[in-house]
């Protein structure tokens, strides 16, 4: 089942169905003991007209990101695709051999990747820096993992990286990584605590002027790491009072000659999920809300 947070409440979409949640604060719901079984409970209980309504609610609500007071971690480096791009950057910084022993180390690479505030929803702009020369999407399974460490959702993410910066000097990475609208999540969340299939595929299109510019698809099977073992890690030595998003790591990078800009549109689908789409902006713009 699928939870959406929308500007006039929360849904659960069960079998094609959207039902009223009555809990708005996601920072409650993704605490709960049992959140799998409350929806379910909501579902079941639901009457023929509410029902009716609640479907006409969710037709005509804009849907935001399904995030509440969440911090939003990533996982770097976890398919060979992201070691290679990212061993190519920075060969003339120094730093290729580091991509390459964080990728075969016990420990993964975590790194803090966005506040709620710089968290955009599906429909509205991710950001380029202004300083960036080289900037690409990065599409990733992410997860919702509540305040006792345990995954419960999945949602789709973009992991927006400035490579050119990143590529300069690997301690650059907070700034390649963490800036206004760095981050897009959504459009809903997948209720599950089961691990997805090794078979979930993960696809981007990235779309210029009504014309494909790129397209690319992975799978999870090509993910190093367990998701388990990513939360576990994250959660070693770190609580989150209202649990925490982990970004997986992207398997899809662009050729090198490849940079956004402004006005293209992102496509990033995780089929089970949905379709995460933006549009590209540069300059300022006030973070997202
Ligand atoms: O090592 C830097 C970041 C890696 C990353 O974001 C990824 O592999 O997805
Ligand atoms: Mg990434």
């Amino acid at each position: 089942m699928k939870l959406y947070r929308t500007d006039v409440g929360c849904f659960v979409e069960n079998g094609g169905h959207h039902y009223r949640v009555p809990v708005t604060s996601l920072d409650v719901l993704f605490a709960h003991n049992d959140l799998q079984g409350y929806l379910l409970s909501i579902i079941e209980q639901s009457d023929g007209a509410d029902f009716a309504v609640s479907e006409l609610d969710f037709s005509l609500a804009q849907i935001l990101v399904p995030i509440g007071s969440q911090e939003v971690w990533a996982a770097g480096v976890t398919y060979f695709r992201s070691r290679n791009a990212r061993m190519a950057e920075s060969k003339d910084a120094g730093g290729g051999d580091f991509y390459d022993r964080v990728y075969t180390a016990e420990r993964p690479e975590l790194f803090f990747k966005a506040t709620p505030s710089r968290v955009v929803a599906p429909g509205t702009a991710v950001r380029i820096r202004s300083d960036a020369k080289w900037s690409v999407p990065e599409p990733e399974l992410t997860l919702l993992i509540n305040p006792r460490g345990q995954i419960i959702g999945y949602t789709v993410g973009n992991d927006m990286s400035s490579r050119d910066i990143e590529g300069e000097n690997p301690l650059y990475l907070p700034q390649a990584k963490v800036y206004d609208r760095s981050c897009a999540l959504g459009p809903c969340i997948l209720v599950s605590s089961d691990p997805l299939p090794p078979t979930t595929p993960i696809r981007i299109e990235i779309v210029r002027s009504g014309q494909t510019v790129f397209s690319g698809a992975t799978t999870l099977a090509e993910l190093k790491r367990a998701p388990a073992d990513l939360a576990a890690y994250l959660f070693r030595e770190n609580t989150f009072p209202f649990g925490a998003f982990l970004m997986t790591g992207t398997g899809i990078v662009p050729p090198d000659d490849f940079t956004l800009v402004p006005g293209d549109r992102v496509r990033i689908t995780i089929d089970p999920i949905g379709t995460l789409e933006n549009h590209v902006v540069q300059g300022r713009l006030t973070p997202a809300v």
